[in-house]
């Protein structure tokens, strides 16, 4: 029997109808990141191609990181594509100091869109997958911005990310599970790939730069070796994949099961991915996927009440 192709306006416009009180904004929002990613996408395929796309721009962003030029396309690609719409109110950015306001006055109940443009862009000039990463908040309240950002993990009414790869993958959840389309580039339009991924409960992989191993606490380091050691009921030894894009090495462990791991070390005391863009999105995604997501104090991450943006 022929299948029907279910793009991502024809699937998210057929759960809106499922709502109805739904004005559509939510919709439309869910349509323009799939905008701005095929655009960030399209610029990717062609960075070695054309002028002035690979290498840094001689900018230090917020964290203090070299900023890439790609980095800084797919962070404005983000803001021209929100700018004007009236659909997004408050975007922050791994790459913006501070929230940007894209509509004013914000009202409670209006969107934030929280964003790593190009997660992983150390591995762009390699031509290795990069990825963008991307959560959705509801203002609470009009006044002071910040305050309204930081909200736990839990309160985000959506989030995913898109994988830049041999093809480019956009894997969201609305809280009702975990969806993946794939970019059909003959059409432009994502199309529903899998629908409600669950991660195996058997994995095969761990996942971590293990290049900063000396810099771990002891009882990681015994974990470590535990993930290393022979026996054969818990599947064990695991083998190790490590890519260095977050998107890269979730999509992974979402589809073969394992751990990924990024703990604090003597250096990130605080560990290294930011919570309000990559480790709240990545771990309302895992825990729709039946997995889960915890801090190296077992705290769930999504309880977390941000104190920064970054
Ligand atoms: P970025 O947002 O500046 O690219 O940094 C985040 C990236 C993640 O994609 C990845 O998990 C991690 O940094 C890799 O860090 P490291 O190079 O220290 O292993
Ligand atoms: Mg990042």
């Amino acid at each position: 029997m022929t299948q029907s192709v279910m793009t991502l306006a024809r699937y998210i416009l057929a759960r809106q109808d499922t709502f109805p009180d739904s004005t559509g904004e939510f919709s439309n929002l869910m349509l323009l990141i799939g905008v701005a990613t095929k655009t960030i996408a399209w610029e990717l395929r062609q960075a070695g191609l054309v002028e002035d796309a690979l290498g840094l721009t001689g900018a230090i962003n917020v964290q203090g990181e070299q900023v890439k030029k790609m980095d800084d396309y797919a962070n404005e690609t983000f803001l021209k594509v929100f700018m004007n719409t009236g659909l997004v109110c408050t975007m922050v950015s791994e790459e913006l100091e501070g929230p940007e306001h894209l509509m004013q006055p914000c009202t409670p109940g209006s969107y934030s869109l929280l964003v790593d443009p190009l997660d992983g862009s150390s591995n762009v000039d390699m031509n290795i997958n990069t990825g963008s990463i991307f959560a959705i908040q509801r203002r609470r309240f009009c006044g002071d911005d910040e305050a309204d950002l930081l909200q736990p993990g839990r309160e985000q009414v959506a989030a995913g990310y898109v994988l830049y790869g041999p093809s480019t993958l956009l894997v969201f959840t609305t809280g009702h599970g975990v969806h993946v389309f794939t970019l059909d580039a003959a059409i432009g339009e994502f199309v529903l790939s899998t629908e409600d991924l669950v991660i195996p409960t058997q994995g095969r992989y761990y996942s971590v730069n293990q290049g900063n191993t000396r810099r771990w606490q002891p009882w990681l380091r015994e974990y470590l070796d535990y993930l290393q050691t022979e026996d054969k009921a818990t599947g064990r030894p695991y083998s190790a994949r490590y890519v260095g894009s977050l998107a890269a090495d979730i999509h992974r462990t979402l589809l073969t099961g394992g751990i990924f791991l990024y703990p604090a070390d003597t250096k990130n005391t605080n560990g290294k991915l930011r919570l309000l863009y990559e480790a709240n999105p990545i771990a309302m995604i895992l825990e729709q996927a039946q997995g889960r997501a915890i801090t190296d104090q077992g705290e769930t991450i999504l309880e977390i009440t941000p104190t920064q943006l970054h």
